[in-house]
Formats: C-alpha cells, sequence, structure tokens
C-alpha cells in the first residue's frame, strides 16, 4: 500500500485460478479425482457398515479412529445411509487385483470397496491421510473438524513386496520401535518388513535350543567410536538386546493385523561371528572368538560340516515356528573364503561332496537350506552373492550391490527383489550438510531415491514379471537409536514405497514433495523422527 497525500494507491492482487491443490496421498494413488469441494464430515453420529466379511476391517477403522476423535463410533451391519462409512467387498471388480480397493467420499458418507481385506485395509490408509493429520495422535483432539475431502480414488499396487529391511543386529531396535515403525510401513501401504535378526555384532532372536546364542552372542562388550575407516578406538561400553519368542510372536501378530508379513533373516555362512562368539564348534579356528566390536566384513565364517548344517536347521526350525511367512531369509552375502581355504577340515567337505571350490562350497550351504524350506512348504530368499557358485533352484535374489545380479536372477528365472544400494541403501548420506549424523558414506539424496525403478529396462517384459518388488534398507552400523533410524528412513522410505506402489507413469518428484509437506505433519502426530523439520 502507497499513500500519496491522501490519496491510497491499493494494489489490487489478481487471483488467477490456480489448480486446486492435490490431496496428500502417500503413495500417489492410481487414479484421483479431486471431488467437488464439499466433504464428509465424520462426527460422534457417524457409524461404520459393515457385512459379517467386513466387520473385523470396521472394528480396525474403529479403532484407528477413536483416540483422537474420542468417538466410540458403532460398527453395525445394515445399508448405507447418511453419516457413514461403508466398508464392502466386491470379490467381482477385478481391477482391483488383490490389494486394491475404491473409495469415494461424498457430502453424505464415504465408501470403500476392495476384493480382499487387504484392500479394505489400505483403503481405510487413504482415509486415514485424507483426514486432518491430527486423526494420528493417539490423545483426544480437541476443536478439529474431522472432514475428509470428496473425492473418488482407484488404487492398486504396482508391486507385490513392498518392503522395508531393518538391521537390528548392529544396533538393538527395541520391540517398541519395531512396532511404531510397522505402524508407518502401514499407513504407508507397504506389505514386507525385513527383519536383519542375526550378525558378527549381535544375535537378537531367542533360539530355546541354543540359549547361548543369546546369552553370550547378544551382547558385545564395546563398540567402534566414530566411522570404522578413522580407527578412533572404543566406547568401553557394552550394547546388547534381543527379542524373545514372546516379543517375536508378539510382532509378527501385530504385523499380521496390518497385513504386513515379516521376513526374519539368519544370516549364513557369514557374518556369522556372534554365533560362533556363543558356541565356538560351529567356527573354522580354535581360538575362541568374542562378539563383534567393530564394523566392516568379519573372516570368521560358520564351518561347514554336517554338525553345524544341522545347528543352522535347528534354528530355522524355531524361526519357521514364529514367522508364518512364506519367505526366509538367509543372508549369504559377503563370505570370506580365507578361513575355508586354510581349514584341512573345509577342504576334506569339498572334496567329499565333490566341489572344486569355495564359491561352489557356500552354494551347497545355501542349497541345503534351500531344500530343507522347500520341503517345508517355505522358500529361501538370499542377497545377489548367492549366485556365486551356483544358485539354488528354489532360491529368490534380493539384489543389493546395484541391479546386476536381479537382472542375471530374473534372466535365469529366478524371482527377485530390488534393493540396490544405489537407490535404496537408506543407512547411506541423506544431505551434504556437515549437521548430519554421522553414516557410513556414501550419498543418496531424497531425488535420487525417488528414481528407484524395481523393474530395469535390461529386462523383457516376461523377464519383469520376475521382480516381486522392492525395499528400502536401513543398516544400522551408524545408526545408534530409534529416533536416528527414523531420520534415516524419512522420507526416503515413502520415496521407495511411492516407487513400489504408484505406477512408473503417474511417480512425479514435484507432486511428490508438495504431499511431503503434509506428511510431515502426520509424522509429528505420530511422533515419528525425520529429516526436514
Ligand atoms: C553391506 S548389503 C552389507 C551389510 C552392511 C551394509 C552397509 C549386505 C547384504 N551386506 O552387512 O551393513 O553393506 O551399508
Amino acid at each position: 500500500m502507497i499513500k500519496i497525500g491522501k490519496c491510497l494507491i491499493v494494489a489490487i492482487l489478481v487471483c488467477l485460478p490456480t489448480a486446486a491443490q492435490e490431496l496428500s496421498v502417500i503413495p500417489r494413488p492410481v487414479s484421483m479425482s479431486n471431488g467437488d469441494g464439499q466433504s464428509f464430515k465424520l462426527d460422534k453420529a457417524t457409524s461404520i457398515i459393515v457385512t459379517k466379511e467386513t466387520e473385523k476391517s470396521g472394528k480396525l477403522l474403529a479403532e484407528y479412529l477413536r483416540p483422537a476423535t474420542g468417538y466410540p463410533l458403532r460398527v453395525r451391519k445394515g445399508s448405507a445411509s447418511v453419516n457413514t462409512i461403508t466398508l464392502a467387498l466386491t470379490p467381482e471388480n477385478s481391477a482391483l487385483g488383490t490389494e486394491g480397493y475404491r473409495l469415494t467420499v461424498n457430502q453424505q458418507g464415504i465408501r470403500i470397496s476392495a476384493r480382499t481385506e487387504a484392500g479394505l485395509f489400505y483403503g481405510i490408509q487413504t482415509v486415514r491421510q485424507l483426514l486432518p493429520t491430527a486423526i494420528l495422535t493417539m490423545t483426544p483432539q480437541a476443536g478439529v473438524e474431522w472432514q475428509v475431502p470428496s473425492t473418488e480414488i482407484e488404487d492398486y499396487p504396482r508391486f507385490g513386496w513392498r518392503g522395508a529391511m531393518m538391521d537390528a543386529s548392529r544396533h538393538f531396535m527395541p520391540k517398541d520401535a519395531v512396532l511404531r515403525f510397522i505402524d508407518q510401513l502401514a499407513l504407508h501401504k507397504m506389505n514386507t518388513f525385513h527383519w536383519h535378526l542375526t550378525d558378527d555384532q549381535g544375535w537378537r532372536i531367542e533360539i530355546k535350543r541354543y540359549p547361548k546364542l543369546t546369552s553370550i552372542g547378544s551382547m558385545r562388550k564395546e563398540s567402534r567410536v566414530g566411522h570404522e575407516r578413522d580407527k578412533k578406538g572404543f566406547d568401553g561400553t557394552p550394547h546388547g538386546g534381543f527379542y524373545t519368542q514372546k516379543d517375536i510372536r508378539e510382532v509378527v501378530a501385530y504385523a499380521q493385523a496390518r497385513f504386513i508379513n515379516i521376513v526374519p533373516e539368519i544370516e549364513m555362512p557369514g557374518h556369522a561371528q556372534a554365533a560362533i562368539a556363543a558356541y565356538p564348534e560351529l567356527g573354522n579356528l580354535q581360538t575362541k572368538l568374542e562378539v563383534g566390536t567393530v564394523w566392516g566384513i568379519y573372516p570368521n565364517v560358520f564351518n561347514v560340516q554336517e554338525s553345524t548344517l544341522e545347528f543352522l536347521q535347528d534354528v530355522l526350525t524355531e524361526v519357521l515356528e514364529l514367522f508364518p511367512g512364506k519367505f526366509i531369509h538367509v543372508g549369504g552375502d559377503e563370505v570370506k573364503k580365507e578361513q575355508w581355504k586354510a581349514s584341512e577340515a573345509a577342504q576334506a567337505r569339498m572334496k567329499e561332496l565333490n566341489l572344486k571350490d569355495e564359491h561352489e562350497l557356500q552354494s551347497y550351504v545355501i542349497q541345503r537350506m534351500d531344500k530343507f524350506l522347500t520341503a517345508r512348504g517355505r522358500r529361501l530368499v538370499g542377497w545377489d552373492e548367492i549366485l556365486e557358485g551356483g544358485l539354488a533352484p528354489g532360491a529368490t535374489v534380493m539384489s543389493w550391490r546395484g541391479t546386476k545380479g536381479g537382472i542375471a536372477a530374473a534372466q535365469a528365472g529366478h524371482d527377485v527383489v530390488m534393493a540396490p544400494n544405489t537407490y535404496t541403501y537408506l543407512d547411506y548420506y541423506q544431505s551434504k550438510d556437515p549437521g548430519e549424523p554421522l553414516s557410513i558414506g556414501g550419498f543418496l539424496p531424497l531425488e535420487k531415491v525417488y528414481e528407484f525403478e524395481p523393474a530395469p529396462s535390461e529386462l523383457s517384459e516376461d523377464e519383469k514379471k520376475r521382480v516381486l518388488g522392492g525395499q528400502g534398507q536401513l543398516w544400522t552400523e551408524y545408526i545408534q537409536t530409534p529416533s536416528q533410524f527414523e531420520y534415516m528412513a524419512f522420507p526416503r522410505l515413502l520415496a521407495v514405497a511411492e516407487s513400489v506402489w504408484t505406477p512408473a507413469a503417474r511417480k512425479d518428484f514435484t507432486s511428490f514433495l508438495a504431499r511431503w509437506e503434509k506428511e510431515k505433519e502426520r509424522l509429528r502426530a505420530s511422533g515419528v523422527n525425520f529429516k526436514g523439520k
């Protein structure tokens, strides 16, 4: 405003019509109309309309809505009328696939339909994202109008394996942090939680038959200070923790209720030092080892005697009882071969089995486990090194050293999960800001993660069908706390979520960034840490 004498010259703002702002749903739905500007208002009289088949989903929705609204919404059978949220199973709508849903919101009410309960679940997650972000808080929020903007959404995932990996070995992640992480996976329509439970620096799963795995193997006496390459010494502080079988059952049930499958990982034959510290007879040396205290690749791998393979199968037997999902991860990465080369027993074993080198010996271990798991109706998954020395027939390959291993495996007719360090290693730095917490290295900013394409163009259309999906990895050598874990995960894991759910042609980084603004409020309301506060 400019004042000249007694005249006011007022600048007139011309408001150009702007495109209505896109609703902030992550991952971006397959199709979404912006509605007519009207909205549905949820209040204490709203009821949730279910059938016998959708009652469970209805109760889950009511449970989700209760803490923040304070409303004990009625879940009842009947037909949709004014002020209702209807959950319907429509098995005939084949366009939706096994996890898709259709969501309609208008002034009268909300309707979610899907062919499966999983589809309804994802429709419910979208509704949670469309409500004011305060819906995600766990205490009653006074004075919020619980409006849902009108819209019409049809949505289904691009891939069936939409995952995140948590390394709970290098730094133990307590159960409540695991559950909080699972909540975030569910809210973003991820369905696979890969739980890395054993490694050189800590064994984190109770195995009843071998109690020393946790009484000895879950505790290291100290940890490296600073970056491994700086060799700055040790903190002198013991670090430990493990999940009891009861904890695991609780986490599995919690995940199942959210349509998340847990893929446990028991590392073999490398990354085995914590187990060998507990049971020295599993190793190749006569000397006693301690649980690992530094980061990097240890030479101490399992020996290949029959008794050790039986030990591994005994461990897997308990793992199978705890984890009902189809896939069991046996690691297989970074197996140093020196000890096998130097060991008479290993060399004799190679001769006995008619194997030509140590790669074939490693492959033998994995093939034995593949047979063991297949005979029990499960499937083995391992890191891409399991390709070396011959791939076990039933194995699924998790490609981490870029996409090469995954491409080779898909071309050989194997199933593949893409987890390339070039796009999905969320333990790498996310910015060049000197204030970033110390990390293993690398540089993977959000925009690079957003470019993650799980089905590489090198594959033919048929081979692409072998790509089950992809996932983000959070290795925890340098991630010491759950809060730092979340900081590394968000927002980048959301870029992974969009890459595995949304059709490639619908991905748009500018749109993602706009939606990320709203998402920050969601994470805040959920009490989850993130980068970019
Ligand atoms: C490589 S990925 C590893 C892990 C490390 C990670 C650090 C893989 C199969 N092995 O043991 O934690 O790099 O980024």
